[in-house]
């Protein structure tokens, strides 16, 4: 039977809402659930998290329509279920099969997830997915697309930065945005007036979005008010807020013992007033939908059916262990493509202005978003300056929040397939961000490939303003302005990280990391923007890499995963020199004063990419010189640069003459701002020629 409840509301273009299909969805999360709790006390697997009190959900779901986006939590079976009609999906998570959508077995079970559902990918941090649902409904604004996201979390998880970023996010652009927060009383063991203070709907009005409270434990209301707020939402008047109240019937999860922490008295009310699939069948009887007898036939056809699905599911695929290194990373493969544009002398600042304008130009749903990018000035350092000339709109201002910036660029490269471009400030300031940013870079492995989340994080990074090390002060960047910044992004499985050092490639690298499939952490060295090319000791321009100042006009890209190689001076190298950023011009500073003095010549492997490295380039030149010194502008803690030294002293011991040096910032936090001790931090030419003479005299 088929009610058409919304056929009522003018100008809705829903469909009519089959009120019966409804409530069987409802039976089948609570039988699976059930069914699932009892196997996991069996042992059969390792884990399960349910959804006993949730169900109605599925009337929330049966609101939107069927293209809607939705970021779903582990309690929300009943959502998947309305969704995507998949009875067979949750079991084949819970027994690890490679036919699972969610992971092909590969996560946890109740972790939500289909690109073809657009169901975004659960993650385990709760609240993680919360930026990245703001990015997904800035891009259907941006593309004025009619449909809308739904964010679900629990109580717990409206505490989180991740939640109040995409508040923030979907208030302040008046995003196609429907936040449900499924309020059961409980996280884990806290109640949730530990997680607000005041009022949740009340709060949300006064950030400017459309709040209402609904008793989530009837269905009926539950649907009438998502109708309500789903219609709001998709209006263009901004985004919407629903505080469900439900009740939380089984324990925590099959890890947590409910009588621990919760009353006997509170789960017995909890039981008799609070369960939505009870509740929901009586009114399907008291309004004549269904007869008394219907409710216990309708849970034992679904009990055979999922049992019927789980004998089929035992008999799949299990995953085996030589696919564990499957999905992790995705460098574009490169295609020969040389410009044909002029060349001419460019700053690595308007090399980065022209990459900017040659996406924009190639792709018109490319943006870049961070603060201040959007005015005349082009971003602090004036790296948007052409495209806000040039494509305007297209550089959007943000509010001051990194987690916000990486959750809006991310997002939308989940929707578009293409990366965007977030610009942080400093590199210093993406910590804020570092959860957002780790999770966009898990992404691939975590969904078995079936969800990339492209994009582009471009930051200036090290030492200051001015040109390289050598020829003046470091900059007085000091604390929160002058992190090198890739101990931050290379340890991170799934993320590229790219740190160039000339104009030519700052501008190759950034157009080729826009094809990228995986996160790109772009590293712009701050004395590198405006920086000429490297000189000796005596003022000559060192020719090897002067080259590179020359930047074509047009597209053009180069590949991510290359090193360059420089040769410094004539003959075979008697040192290789592997640097990248800054500390290229410095390397190579060092290296011609040496071969001014001595002759011969020395290497400049220049990394260009910090992740995955070039090991080929690193370990040829490791063989050629014999002697390598890895130089690094960070600190000298746990880095990539000690990352590379391990690297050597592993795979090349037996082509080294002598063991492999290191030259690094200091073990402090960062350089101080007096000119004294920030020179004593950063290492420059003079110590790398230092480390060159007493390397070649070992
Ligand atoms: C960021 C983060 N912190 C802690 C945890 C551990 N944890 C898992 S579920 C949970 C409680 C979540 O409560 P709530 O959001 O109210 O959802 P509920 O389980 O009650 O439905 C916690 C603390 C986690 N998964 N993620």
């Amino acid at each position: 039977m088929t009610v058409n409840i919304r056929a009522t509301e003018a100008g809705t273009t829903a469909e009519p809402l089959d009120i019966l299909a409804l409530y069987r969805t409802m039976v089948t999360a609570r039988v699976t659930n059930d069914m699932l709790k009892t196997r996991k006390t069996q042992g059969r697997f390792p884990f399960y998290i349910g959804c006993a009190g949730h169900e109605s959900m599925a009337a929330v779901v049966a609101a939107l329509n069927p293209d809607d986006w939705m970021a779903l939590y582990y309690r929300d079976l009943a959502a998947w279920l309305q969704r995507t009609g998949d009875t067979y999906a949750p079991l084949r998570e819970v027994y690890s099969r490679t036919t699972g959508p969610m992971g092909a077995g590969r996560n946890m079970p109740s972790h939500y997830s289909s690109k073809h559902h657009r169901i975004l990918p659960t993650f385990s941090e709760v609240g993680a997915l919360a930026p990245f649902a703001g990015g997904i409904g800035f891009s259907l604004q941006w593309h004025k697309r009619k449909e809308i996201i739904m964010f679900t979390t629990g109580d717990g998880g409206a505490a989180t930065n991740d939640f109040n970023v995409l508040f923030r996010q979907a208030s302040v652009h008046k995003l196609p945005v429907l936040m449900v927060v499924e309020d059961n009383g409980w996280a884990i063991t806290v109640p949730s007036v530990i997680q607000w203070g005041g009022s949740l709907v009340e709060w949300a009005k006064g950030g400017g979005v459309y709040a209402e409270e609904v008793d989530g434990t009837d269905t009926m209301t539950t649907y009438e008010a998502s109708v309500r707020l789903v219609e709001h939402v998709r209006s263009g008047q901004g985004p919407a807020l629903m505080h469900l109240r439900l009740g939380l019937l089984d324990p925590h999860s099959s890890s947590t013992d409910i009588k621990s922490y919760r009353t006997k008295e509170e789960i017995e009310a909890t039981t008799a007033t609070k369960d939505p699939v009870i509740n929901f069948g009586r009114w399907l009887v008291e309004h004549g939908y269904l007869q008394e007898a219907d409710i216990e036939r309708t849970r034992k056809e679904v009990r055979a059916e999922l049992e019927r699905a789980e004998s089929e599911v035992l008999q799949e695929p299990e995953p085996t262990s030589d696919r564990v290194k499957q999905h992790i990373l995705y460098v574009p493969e490169w295609q020969e493509n040389t410009s044909r544009g002029t060349k001419k002398q460019s700053s690595m600042l308007g090399a980065i202005n022209e990459a900017l304008v040659e996406l924009a130009q190639r792709d018109p749903g490319f943006f870049v978003y961070g603060q201040d990018v959007g005015s005349p000035k082009g971003g602090v350092f004036g790296a948007t300056a052409s495209l806000v000339t040039q494509f305007p709109g297209r550089a959007i201002s943000s509010p001051l929040n990194e987690q916000l910036i990486v959750g809006i660029a991310a997002g939308a490269g989940m929707v578009d397939g293409k990366a965007r471009c977030a610009e942080i400030q400093f590199v210093d300031y993406h910590q804020s961000a570092a959860q957002t940013i780790r999770m966009a870079a898990r992404t691939s492995y975590q969904s078995y490939g079936d969800w990339t989340v492209p994009l582009i994080i471009r930051t200036k990074s090290g030492s200051g303003g001015g040109g390289p090390i050598s020829s003046g002060g470091a900059g007085g960047g000091a604390f929160g302005h002058s992190n090198a910044g890739e101990q931050w992004f290379t340890c991170i499985p799934g993320m590229i990280t790219i740190c160039p050092a000339t104009p030519f490639d700052a501008k190759g690298l950034l157009l080729e990391a826009a094809r990228a499939q995986s996160p790109v952490t772009f590293l712009e060295r701050g004395r590198l923007y405006r920086s000429d090319p490297p000189k000796d000791s005596q003022g000559n321009i060192i020719q090897a890499i002067a080259e590179y100042w020359n930047v074509p006009d047009g597209y053009y890209t180069l590949p991510i995963g290359k090193a360059r190689r420089l040769r410094i001076g004539n003959g075979p190298s008697s040192m290789a020199i592997i640097s990248w950023g800054t500390m290229v011009l410095e390397s190579c500073t060092a290296a011609a004063n040496i071969v001014n003095r001595n002759g011969g010549a020395i290497e400049v492997v220049d990394l260009r990419t910090l992740s995955p490295f070039d090991e080929e380039a690193v370990a040829a030149a490791a063989r050629e010189a014999n002697r390598v010194i890895v130089v690094t502008e960070e600190y000298d803690l746990t880095s990539f640069g000690r990352h590379l030294h391990s690297w050597l002293v592993q795979n090349c011991f037996y082509d080294l003459d002598a063991t492999p040096a290191f030259i690094s910032a200091l073990p402090a936090p960062a350089a101080p701002y007096n000119a004294p001790e920030e020179n004593a931090f950063y290492p420059s030419a003079k110590t790398i020629e230092e480390k060159i003479e007493e390397l070649l005299a070992e």
